[in-house]
């Protein structure tokens, strides 16, 4: 920018107004500021004290942004309001008046848009922006945990020991909006619910959830459903095919929902991500027999749509999970052919398949996806795979449908059991 081409002229115009202004109206030697002041007219203060009146001035308050450009032409700390409220985006605490505060709005200034900045990264439980991988000993019943940067581990210690196995973690997610994946429990004898708030390797908070004494319902998906920046529980009625939504605010379920039953069990929900960007996790299903996958879009507990993706008609190939491979914002589809290895990837936008590649092909179907979440806090999700012979871990720190980088990680127990 140069700075004369800009300021120069605007300099002239004041200087000409204000000499026009003191030779037609009261001249110099009258300039008496208090009594035009007095008068009440803006137009004959001058605001931002350059000896122009605010009449003659085109920018009145001296703060660089034209008048006709400026919300707020007499207050110099101040020129934008987004949302018109009065409050200019300097002093307003949420610009877009969207009740997301501008500190935790990842759009500040779009009232359609959030993206709740506290939850961009699934099952990270100490909040460094790296997602983690969370253990549990199926023999023993210790819970560990790995935080991750990348393909490292950078520290690896338990949590706690919970040797009744009737206890299970059905799910991770961040239930109190801190940050911080949080940990559900589900006794599959007594059908008692209970989470850990989760502070790294420390449980903050925990406490029992509800009773859901009937073992058919599973939890299915552990997703913010309502974009409120707090994961909400997905369950399925596994004889009866019923859904129900429980959206969570910390501790306590905030709404808890009976949504549509789904009678024909070869119908199954394989993942959960937001496919269309709105912040709101969505719902796959794909139907065993048929091939055909299928979406609810979601807007907490309600299917804003639901409609046929496509057909994959061969059973040979399995949806491994959902997450935003190439940082659109969008999350995308990751499927595993469980015959030939073939690994394979949708890139959703606006709820449809907006391209569709091979990732690559793994051919020993002992190497199964085991979680996918962003271990190096890239904005892409990546893929921690498990072997289920050797017990083996490798890690594809993923950019888009490439493969970045890759490794083995430690080798554990086959006891030890990723948990999602
Ligand atoms: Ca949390
Ligand atoms: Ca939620
Ligand atoms: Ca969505
Ligand atoms: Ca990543």
């Amino acid at each position: 920018m140069n700075f004369y081409k800009i300021y120069a002229p605007l300099l002239l115009i004041g200087i000409v107004s204000s000499a026009l202004a003191s030779e037609l109206f009261w001249g110099e030697a009258n300039w008496n500021e208090s009594n035009w002041q007095s008068s009440g007219n803006s137009d004959y203060l001058d605001t931002d004290n350059d000896r122009q009146f605010n009449i003659f001035d085109i920018d009145d308050d001296g703060d660089e942004v034209l008048d006709s450009e400026d919300a707020f032409p007499l207050d110099v700390t101040e020129s934008v309001d987004t949302d018109g409220d009065g409050i200019g985006n300097n002093a307003d605490n949420d610009d877009d008046d969207d009740g997301i505060l501008d500190v935790a709005d990842m759009y500040p200034l779009d009232p359609t848009r959030s993206g709740d900045m506290t939850f961009t990264v699934q099952n990270d439980t100490n909040g460094d922006g790296n997602a983690d991988i969370l253990w549990r000993n199926a023999d023993d019943g210790r819970n560990w945990l790995w935080t991750m940067n990348g393909r490292s581990i950078v520290r690896s210690a338990g949590i706690n020991v919970i040797a009744d196995q009737a206890w299970q973690i059905v799910g991770r997610g961040d239930f109190d909006g801190d940050g911080k994946s949080d940990i559900l429990w589900r006794n599959s004898n007594t059908g008692r619910n209970y989470i850990y708030l989760m502070d790294g390797f420390s449980i903050k908070q925990q406490g029992q959830l509800n009773y859901v004494v009937d073992s058919n319902w599973r939890v299915k998906q552990v997703a913010d459903f309502d974009g409120d920046g707090k994961d909400d529980i997905f369950w399925r009625h596994g004889v009866r095919g019923d859904t129900w939504m429980y959206l969570m605010d910390g501790m306590s379920v905030k709404v808890s929902q009976a949504n549509l039953r789904v009678a024909d069990l070869n119908w199954e929900i394989v993942a959960s991500g937001d496919v269309n960007g709105d912040d709101k996790a969505d719902v796959v299903w794909r139907h065993k027999t048929s091939g055909d996958n299928y979406i609810w879009l979601m807007n907490g507990t309600t299917i804003a749509n639901r409609y046929v993706l496509n057909r994959v008609a061969s059973s040979d190939w399995t949806i491994a999970g959902a997450g935003d491979l190439n940082g659109d914002g969008t999350d995308d589809i990751i499927w595993r052919n469980q015959n030939d290895g073939r690994n394979w990837a949708y890139f959703m936008n606006g709820g449809q398949i907006q391209s569709s590649s091979l990732i690559n092909t793994v051919s020993n179907l002992n190497w199964q996806i085991a979680d996918i979440s962003d271990l190096d806090g890239d904005g892409d999700v990546d893929l921690f795979w498990r072997q289920g012979q050797t017990a083996q871990s490798y890690i594809y720190l993923m950019d888009g449908f490439s493969i970045g980088s890759s490794g083995y990680s430690t080798t554990v127990n086959p006891n030890w059991k990723v948990q999602n």
